[in-house]
C-alpha cells in the first residue's frame, strides 16, 4: 500500500516513515498540492507550533486540498499537531491570521493543571469507538505523548479516545476514515507499529459502534543515556565517566557501539534513548558526520523518542559559513531525533537573560522552541556541588540542607548546585535552579538534570538536587547521575516529583537490566510501561 505523507518541514518525520516502510507501507511524499488528493492514505505527523504549521501550509497551498480530501472521507491519520490542524483554531496561536482546516468542529487548549506541562511521557487511552484502527492491541498498551495542547471536540462522537492527564481529555478522534491522534504512534513501541499497521492494511477503518474499554494511566520513564565520542582510534563508541572522567588507564572507555546498545535498550524496554554527544562542545556537530549517521541508523531500529544533546549552538566554520543553532537542531531533527538537548549554551545563554531581563527571541532556546515547540528543547544541566557553611555565604544562589548525611570537606551541611560548561571542565557563577527556571521562561520544554558528584558512583541520585529544581519549575524534570541499583529508581520517584530518571552505567555494564528495573518499579505500586 502507497502511504502519502504530508512533510511540512518540521520536525522529525524520518520516524514516521521508517515506521511505516518496517510495516510494510510504501513511502510517496507530498511535494505539490496535486500529491494530495491523488493519495490513496494520507498521514500528516505535525509535531512543533501550531501557528508556525499553519503558516507553511497556507504557503505551500496544502489547505484547500487537505479540505477537499478529508471531506471526501478518504484515509488520513493526523498526528499530534497533524491532528490538532483539523480543528477550528488554538490557543498556541492567537495572533494567527492564518485560517485553521477547521474539519472537526472546536478547538485546541492549553492543559491548565498543577502537573507538569508539557505532558511528556507513556500514557494510557480510553477507548470510546470500535475501531479497526485500534484492533489487536493490549488494554494495558501505553502511548508515547509529547504535548502543551489538547484538542476540545464539540461534538463527543468524535472521540475515538480519552486519556487522563490531571483530568481526562480527548486523545484521539475518528469521523469515518479520518483519524487523528495526539500520542505519536511512530514513537509508541510495538503498539504504535500495530496502529500504523492498521491504518497501512485495514480494508475499511470505518468505527463499528462505541466502545467503553479503560486503560492505565501516565507512566514514569526509565530512560537509557549514551553518552558517545570518538576515542583515540577515531572510532565512534559509548563511553561512561565517573564524574566525567571519560578515561581510564589514559584511553577513553569504551562500552560498545552506539546503535547496537540503542537498539538493545529499545528491546529491552526503554521508553526513550538519548545520546549525548560529549565532545560536541569543542567539535561542530555538522562536521561530526558520525553522529548524524548514528542517529540515522538507530531511527530505523528504535520506535522510542530519541534525544540527542551536544554542540547545539551557533557555529562559523574555517571558510566563514555561519550556521544557526536553528541550523544544527534542524540536522538533528532530519537524521531522526524528537528532541534536541542544550548543555553549555544554555548556560550563557541564561546568564544573559538573567544579566539584561531580556528575553533576544534569538537564542537557540527560543529559536528551536518557537519553530520545532517546547516539548523539543531539553536542557541538560551539568551542576556540581559547592559547599557552603549556611546559606546567608551565597544570597544570590539557591541554596539547599543536604539531607543525605553527606558533609562538605570542611563539615559544611548546606550547598549550592553550580553550573558548569564545556562538559564539567569550567564552574559558572549561575545555580542549577536559576538556570531552569530561566530556561524554562525561554520556552524549553524539560530538564534533563546531572550530577557531577554522583555521576558513575552507582550511589543514588541526588534527591535535594532534583527536590529543588523539581519544585521551581512547572516543566517535567528528568533526573539523572548515580543510579546504581533498581531500588535507587524506586527511591527517586517516591522522594521527589521527576518524571522520568536516566542511567548509563548500570545498563552499559549489564548489572541491572532496564525490564528488571521496571518490574521493580510496579512492585513498588509505581505506573511504568511493560
Ligand atoms: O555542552 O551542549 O555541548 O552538551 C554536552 C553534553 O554532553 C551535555 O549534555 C553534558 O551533560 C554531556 N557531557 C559532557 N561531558 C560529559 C562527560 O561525562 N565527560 N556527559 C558529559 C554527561 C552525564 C549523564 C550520564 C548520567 C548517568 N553525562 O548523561 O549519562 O550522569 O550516569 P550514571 O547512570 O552512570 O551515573 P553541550
Amino acid at each position: 500500500m502507497k502511504i502519502t505523507v504530508l512533510d511540512y518541514g518540521a520536525g522529525n518525520v524520518r520516524s514516521l516513515i521508517n515506521a511505516v516502510e518496517k510495516m510494510g507501507g510504501s513511502i510517496k511524499m507530498v511535494e505539490k498540492p496535486e500529491d494530495i488528493l491523488a493519495a490513496e492514505r494520507l498521514i500528516f505527523p505535525g509535531v512543533g507550533n501550531y501557528g508556525a504549521m499553519l503558516e507553511i501550509l497556507h504557503e505551500r497551498g496544502f489547505v484547500e486540498p487537505l479540505r477537499k480530501y478529508l471531506n471526501a472521507d478518504r484515509p488520513f491519520l493526523g498526528i499530534c499537531v497533524g491532528m490538532q490542524a483539523l480543528f477550528e483554531g488554538s490557543e498556541e496561536e492567537l495572533v494567527s491570521s492564518n485560517e485553521s482546516i477547521g474539519f472537526f468542529k472546536g478547538r485546541v487548549k492549553r492543559f491548565r493543571t498543577e502537573l507538569a506541562v508539557p505532558h511528556i511521557g507513556w500514557n494510557g487511552i480510553h477507548i470510546k469507538q470500535d475501531s479497526p484502527f485500534l484492533d489487536g492491541l493490549d488494554p494495558d498498551t501505553k502511548f508515547y505523548f509529547v504535548h502543551s495542547y489538547h484538542i476540545v471536540p464539540e461534538n463527543p462522537e468524535v472521540i475515538l479516545t480519552t486519556t487522563t492527564y490531571d483530568y481526562p481529555y480527548a486523545s484521539a478522534v475518528q469521523q469515518g476514515n479520518v483519524i487523528g491522534t495526539q500520542f505519536h504512534p511512530e514513537k509508541s513501541g510495538t503498539a504504535g507499529m500495530k496502529l500504523l499497521d492498521n491504518f497501512i492494511h485495514s480494508d475499511s477503518l470505518k468505527a463499528r459502534g462505541a466502545a467503553d474499554i479503560p486503560s492505565k494511566g501516565l507512566s514514569k520513564r526509565v530512560i537509557a543515556c549514551l553518552d558517545v565520542r570518538s576515542n583515540d582510534n577515531g572510532d565512534l563508541v559509548v563511553t561512561k565517566g565517573d564524574q566525567y572522567d571519560v578515561r581510564e588507564a589514559g584511553s577513553v572507555r569504551n562500552l560498545g557501539k552506539p546503535v547496537a546498545l540503542a537498539r538493545k535498550y529499545y528491546e529491552q524496554g526503554a521508553d526513550e534513548i538519548t545520546f549525548l554527544n560529549i565532545t560536541g562542545f569543542r567539535d561542530f556537530p555538522l562536521e561530526d558526520m558520525p553522529m548524524l549517521k548514528v542517529l540515522e541508523q538507530t531511527s530505523k531500529q528504535v520506535f522510542v523518542p530519541l534525544t540527542i544533546g551536544g554542540g547545539i549552538r551557533e557555529f562559523t566554520d574555517d571558510q566563514g559559513r555561519h550556521y544557526s543553532s536553528l541550523d544544527v537542531a534542524a540536522r538533528y531533527f532530519r537524521a531522526g531525533a524528537d528532541k534536541i538537548s542544550i548543555g553549555s549554551d544554555a548556560v550563557y545563554i541564561a546568564m544573559a537573560y538573567l544579566e539584561s531581563g531580556q528575553k533576544t527571541k534569538k537564542s537557540a532556546i527560543e529559536e528551536i522552541s518557537r519553530v520545532y515547540g517546547a516539548q523539543a528543547v531539553v536542557i541538560s544541566v551539568d551542576p556540581q556541588r559547592a559547599w557552603v557553611t549556611s546559606p546567608e555565604d551565597v544570597p544570590k544562589h539557591h541554596v539547599v540542607k543536604v539531607t543525605s548525611g553527606e558533609k562538605g570537606p570542611n563539615g559544611e551541611a548546606y550547598c549550592w548546585y553550580q553550573c558548569t560548561v564545556s562538559g564539567g571542565r569550567k564552574a559558572m557563577d549561575l545555580d542549577a535552579v536559576a538556570l531552569a527556571r530561566a530556561c524554562e521562561e525561554l520556552g524549553a520544554g524539560e530538564i534533563l538534570l546531572n550530577c557531577i558528584d554522583k555521576d558513575g558512583t552507582n550511589s543514588g541520585f541526588d534527591l535535594d538536587l532534583i527536590n529543588a529544581v523539581r519544585s521551581n519549575v512547572t516543566i517535567p524534570v528528568i533526573a539523572s547521575s548515580g543510579a546504581g541499583c533498581e531500588a535507587h529508581f524506586a527511591q527517586v520517584f517516591k522522594c521527589t516529583k521527576a518524571e522520568a530518571a536516566l542511567a548509563a552505567g548500570i545498563f552499559h555494564r549489564e548489572e541491572v537490566p532496564i525490564q528488571a528495573v521496571k518490574q521493580h518499579l510496579a512492585e513498588q505500586g509505581i505506573e511504568v510501561r511493560k
